[in-house]
Parts: structure tokens; C-alpha cells; sequence
């Protein structure tokens, strides 16, 4: 899954893709690249960012999701607002990725469940101006997978299958550097529950934060998508189905290379 965020504000690529036609060239090239899903969003999710008007949020988002639908590309839109979701999908979206799993509007279950759309369901303890007040857990992957089986009971209540289900452990939401290692650590668990699952690492501060140990400075782009690589091949060997990346050459040639070890043969497409 490539990432085009049409945001002023998101943390490592806010600004770049406002402009529709830039956003959608850029969306073009992931696909190129390897990508099977372009997720587009219009609001940024980062610690401490503002909400955004449901109406501005649509107005970036729509022609994007509307020109990259009608290429054909899988288009899955990043949003937490049921309003915005809805308007995706009647543009072309086959997703909804809700990195609040459907908390944040009480109507986003059963707006999705009314479409013939999957739906991303993140694991999520609030808004992220203060996510981190709830960082708690005893065991994380163990609570995460817990809360998360009671979401998909919930989306279940809400008309929303499990087999139509997307679950993601909400990787810095609400979660410390530490926690998100665990969480990654105990990977496995979560992928037993049943649905797919998705994850997403990219150029998240947890990663500089461990590569930064290597050399006491803020690691460059290049050297955060090279550890996504790593984490992409990670996540599908602990049975992801997904992994939510920016740099889709990166990712792609990771699991290319990890697959052609495995089985002891160049893969072939
Ligand atoms: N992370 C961000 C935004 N959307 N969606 C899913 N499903 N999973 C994530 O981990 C996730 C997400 C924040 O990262 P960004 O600002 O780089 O998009």
C-alpha cells in the first residue's frame, strides 16, 4: 500500500502532495513501482496535529480518489470522518482506512458496512493530541489483540463481516518507541485472530529513534525507508498482509529479495 497524503501537515511528506495533479502523478509512480493499493488521506493523524473540516478533508481528497479510480488503481482512503469515507467510495474507493477504527465517528461502522467497501480497522485509544496519556498495557500485543477482537465484533454488530475486515495494530498510536517494538514483536498474535492485517511503520519517529542510537543524528529519509524495508519483510513473514509504506521501491525490492531466499530461487512474477 503506497501512501499519498494530501495534507499540508503530515510528518514526513506534509505539503508535497496538496496540488491534485502532483498528488495524482505521485500516486502514478507508486503504482509503477509496485504498489496494489494507493491509500490517499487529507487529514494528518501525527501527534498533536488539528482536526480538519470534514468538507475541506473531502475537497482535498476527492479528485485524487476520483482520477486514480477511474485508472483502475485500488484506492483506499485514509480518513476517520464517515462523512469523508462515504464520499471516497461513491468516488471510486474500495477501502476505508480508519486509523481510529471507527471510535472517532460513531458513524463510521455502519456507513461503511451500507457500502460495498473493506474497512481498515486500527487499533486506536483517542486523539493524538493526547494518545500518549493513554499508553498503558500490560502486555501490548496481548491488549491490542483484545481490544481489537472487540472491534471486530462491533463492525460485525454493525453489518461490517470480518472477511471485509482489515485489522492494524496502530503502530504509534497511542503506543510508546517500546511499545511498538513489543507490539511488533507479538505480530504473530495479532495475525491469529483471523482477518488480514496491515501495518504501517514508515518513516515513523520509532524507527529514527533506533537508528539514531547508531549515530546520535536524525536519520535521512533514505535511512528510515531502508528500515521500512526491513520492517515491511518482517511484517510478512509474521503473516501481514499488508504493509502501509512510502517508498513502495524500497518495500517491493525487500520482499523480492526475501522471497528469492526463501525459496532458494530468483521470484519471478
Ligand atoms: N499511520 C499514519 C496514517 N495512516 N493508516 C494505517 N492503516 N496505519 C498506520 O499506521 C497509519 C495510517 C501516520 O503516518 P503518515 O503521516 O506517514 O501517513
Amino acid at each position: 500500500m503506497g501512501i499519498v497524503n494530501a495534507t499540508p501537515d503530515s510528518f514526513s511528506d506534509g505539503g508535497q502532495y496538496l496540488d491534485p495533479e502532483v498528488a495524482i502523478a505521485h500516486a502514478l509512480e507508486l503504482v509503477a513501482d509496485g504498489a496494489s493499493v494507493i491509500d490517499v488521506g487529507g487529514e494528518s493523524t501525527r501527534p498533536g496535529a488539528e482536526r480538519v473540516a470534514v468538507a475541506e478533508e473531502i475537497r482535498r481528497v476527492l479528485p485524487v480518489v476520483t482520477a486514480l479510480a477511474g485508472r483502475g488503481v485500488v484506492v483506499s482512503i485514509d480518513t476517520m470522518n464517515a462523512g469523508t469515507a462515504v464520499a471516497a467510495v461513491e468516488a471510486g474507493a474500495r477501502i476505508v482506512n480508519d486509523v481510529s477504527g471507527g471510535l472517532a465517528d460513531p458513524g463510521m461502522l455502519a456507513a461503511v458496512a451500507e457500502t460495498s467497501a473493506d474497512f481498515v480497522l486500527g487499533h486506536w485509544r483517542g486523539p493524538s493530541s493526547d494518545m500518549y496519556a493513554r499508553a498503558a498495557y500490560a502486555d501490548v500485543a496481548r491488549d491490542v489483540t483484545a481490544e481489537l477482537a472487540d472491534r471486530v465484533r462491533d463492525a460485525a454488530r454493525a453489518g461490517l463481516a470480518p472477511s471485509r475486515v482489515i485489522l492494524d495494530p496502530g503502530i504509534g498510536f497511542g503506543k510508546t518507541a517500546e511499545q511498538n517494538w513489543a507490539m511488533l514483536a507479538g505480530l504473530d498474535r495479532l495475525v491469529a485472530l483471523g482477518p488480514r492485517v496491515l501495518v504501517g511503520t514508515s518513516r515513523k519517529r520509532f524507527l529514527s529513534a533506533a537508528l539514531a542510537g547508531t549515530s546520535g543524528d536524525e536519520p535521512s529519509i533514505t535511512r528510515r525507508d531502508a528500515a521500512t524495508a526491513v520492517t515491511s519483510v518482517l511484517a510478512e513473514r509474521a503473516g501481514a498482509w499488508g504493509v502501509r509504506v512510502h517508498d513502495v521501491t524500497a518495500t517491493r525490492d525487500a520482499l523480492v529479495i526475501a522471497a528469492a531466499w526463501r525459496e532458494g530461487a530468483p521470484w519471478t512474477a
